[in-house]
């Protein structure tokens, strides 16, 4: 029975099988002791953890973190001897010998917890690459598939008084039938990337709201609050003492309430991002959240905020961390990556190519940049498999719900540069409709590819057209695309028969920072200085222009890059270099965003 336990286990953890634990709203609001810090790591190439040399169950799965109980026994792991790791991370570059390594690594941390009545206790996971299985004090609280979105369990029965521990498996090979597929350009940076923390809260508690203004309505704040528990009658107050609002509301049988205030509140721009401070309560709970309210629209081709024409002058950004390498997950790291986008004059960032961290949406928010947020249906995906699909609709279902309340979110994107073809037609329309369900306040979006036709003509065609609001596609002229010469842009023509938006979300060239040379010699800042001022006038003779985030904000990993002495693992499009210098690329945009309306 255990050996049959244990085998659909791994099984289940390698396709898809999440337990569907609804996901706290607001955490960091919540009564919270921080996980991370310290943890003791074991590299676990063969899955000795779970089985041994027969590919039995292990009678000793490193789960159960044992200690030998007199001198003589056999056991074969020690989490206490083994290294340690700083939480959050990834560890291809915590660890030299792990830069490469795609597998299974075990994770545990000891912590001590204090029980109370009438109390649930979760664990919660910013996010875990890209499988994790959670055990507290040797008991299986929950797996978890997706690497870029939060979950948690509830852990109240796994805790005991004074001394615990939690083991965590987190797993990052690649798989075909997964989202992202075993092919994608940037680096499958493995571990626990994201914060870890215990949330206490009330055994009937706020588990989720929204508070955002009704679809384009300045007037009106709607929303809802939802408890854990189908109970009904108890009281909430939402309350936003700037504007003076304290409105009492009563949960249905679903544990629901509704709400609608009429309200004036000054409307969040990047010119003047405002923020408000709303409170939402009950008798034995208060959650506090910084939330901005904006209406964004679509009006034939041109994109609306609050009314008003605005132009996306934008950057797409990679969740890499500034100055080091491996994943950005602070508010430092946050501040930097954006007060970068803010120097070259962007009110307008494109989060690719997976949901990032909550901390980077929020100063995003803070600093005036509107959002863009997408999930990792990138490029040739399994379109027929139904769990692909599932997996797909639950990281976008979870990217949505997280970041609901944040006004500075205005587009979510739910593909890049899919194939065109029935399948993945019948996928994307799906996952579009679903994500209407989700949130209709909100434009949704998907990078497009172009067809390059002879005498230098470019379509932008797609039958997903129907379904989005926004028009966005990359195009690589002067790298990739034409002649691979920035001399096309000054010929090339461009059809987009669609009356809707156009948002440019890539393009751009390689540059190593610090080669200079004649601005047709490859990797040098000068050819894609030239490069950017080509594409910059092409693009701005499109009809319908509303936007663009050309890639990228800087330097990458990437293990497709591998042209020794120049790109050395990097992806080297970045306007600004690893190592945080700027490219003279960075001040073509810089300059054309002066020229813009932000
Ligand atoms: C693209 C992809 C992006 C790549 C980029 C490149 O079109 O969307 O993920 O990194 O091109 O540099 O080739």
């Amino acid at each position: 029975m255990l050996k049959r336990t244990l085998t659909c286990l791994l099984i289940a953890v390698s396709t898809y099988l999440n337990a569907d634990v609804p996901l706290i709203t607001n955490v960091s609001a919540r009564n919270i002791t921080s996980l991370n810090g310290k943890w003791n790591y074991i590299v676990d190439p063969l899955e000795n953890g779970f089985l041994d040399y027969r590919l039995e169950p292990h009678k000793n799965g490193f789960f159960k973190n044992q200690k030998p109980t007199n001198p003589s026994q056999l056991i074969e792991y020690n989490f206490d001897t083994s290294p340690h790791m700083t939480i959050p991370s990834d560890w291809n570059t915590k660890d030299e010998k792990l830069f490469f390594y795609e597998g299974s690594v075990w994770f545990k941390k000891d912590f001590t917890h204090q029980k109370k009545t009438n109390n649930k206790t979760y664990i919660y996971f910013g996010a875990v690459n890209y499988r994790a299985s959670v055990y507290i004090n040797g008991e299986l609280a929950g797996h978890h598939i997706g690497g870029y979105t939060p979950f948690n369990f509830d852990i109240t029965d796994l805790l005991v008084e004074g001394k615990n521990f939690v083991v965590v498996r987190v797993n990052n090979n690649r798989g075909k039938d997964e989202v992202p597929t075993v092919n994608m350009d940037w680096w499958n940076y493995g571990g626990i990337t994201r914060e870890v923390m215990l949330v206490d809260v009330p055994s009937v508690f706020v588990e989720d709201y929204q508070v955002q203004l009704a679809k384009n309505n300045k007037g009106l704040i709607a929303g809802w609050v939802k408890l854990n528990a189908a109970k009904a009658g108890e009281a909430i107050v939402v309350e936003i003492p700037e504007l003076k609002i304290k409105q009492q509301i009563k949960t249905d049988q679903n544990g629901l309430a509704n709400f609608q205030i009429k309200a004036k509140p000054i409307l969040w721009s990047p010119k003047n991002p405002k923020i408000y401070e709303i409170v939402v309560s009950k008798a034995d709970e208060s959650i506090t959240d910084q939330i901005a309210f904006r209406t964004i629209e679509t009006k034939g081709k041109d994109i609306l905020l609050n009314g008003e024409k605005i132009f996306l002058s934008g950057i797409s950004v990679h969740e890499e961390a500034p100055y080091r390498q491996g994943r950005a997950w602070s508010k430092d790291d946050a501040r930097t990556l954006l007060g970068w986008a803010k120097e070259m004059g962007c009110n307008f960032v494109r989060l690719a190519h997976y949901p990032h961290n909550e901390t980077m949406v929020r100063e995003a928010e803070k600093m005036g940049l509107m959002v863009w947020s997408e999930i990792p249906v990138y490029w040739t995906i399994s379109w027929t498999n139904e769990g692909t699909y599932n997996n797909a609709k639950k990281q976008l279902h979870d990217m949505v719900y997280r970041d609901k309340n944040r006004g500075a979110v205005v587009i979510w994107s739910i593909a890049n540069e899919t194939p065109h073809g029935e399948a993945r037609d019948k996928f994307l329309s799906n996952l579009a409709t679903y994500a209407r369900t989700l949130d209709n306040t909100r434009l949704l979006s998907m990078a497009m590819e172009v067809n390059h036709l002879p005498n230098h003509v470019n379509v932008v065609e797609d039958n997903m057209n129907e379904y989005v609001d926004i028009i966005s596609f990359n195009e690589y002229m002067g790298w990739y695309d034409g002649r691979g010469t920035s001399e096309d842009c000054r010929v090339a023509t461009w059809k987009i028969p669609y009356n809707k938006p156009i948002v440019v979300s890539e393009f751009g060239g390689d540059a190593l920072q610090g080669l200079y040379g004649d601005k047709i010699e490859r990797w040098t800042e000068d050819f894609q200085e030239e490069l950017y001022i080509r594409n910059v006038e092409m693009l701005s003779k499109i009809d319908g222009l509303a936007g663009v985030s050309p890639w990228i904000l800087k330097d990458f990993h990437s293990p497709r890059r591998q042209l020794f002495g120049i790109q050395d693992w990097f992806n080297r499009k970045g306007l600004i270099s690893d190592q945080g210098i700027k490219k003279k690329a960075f001040y073509v945009m810089q300059n054309w965003y002066k020229t813009k309306n932000n």
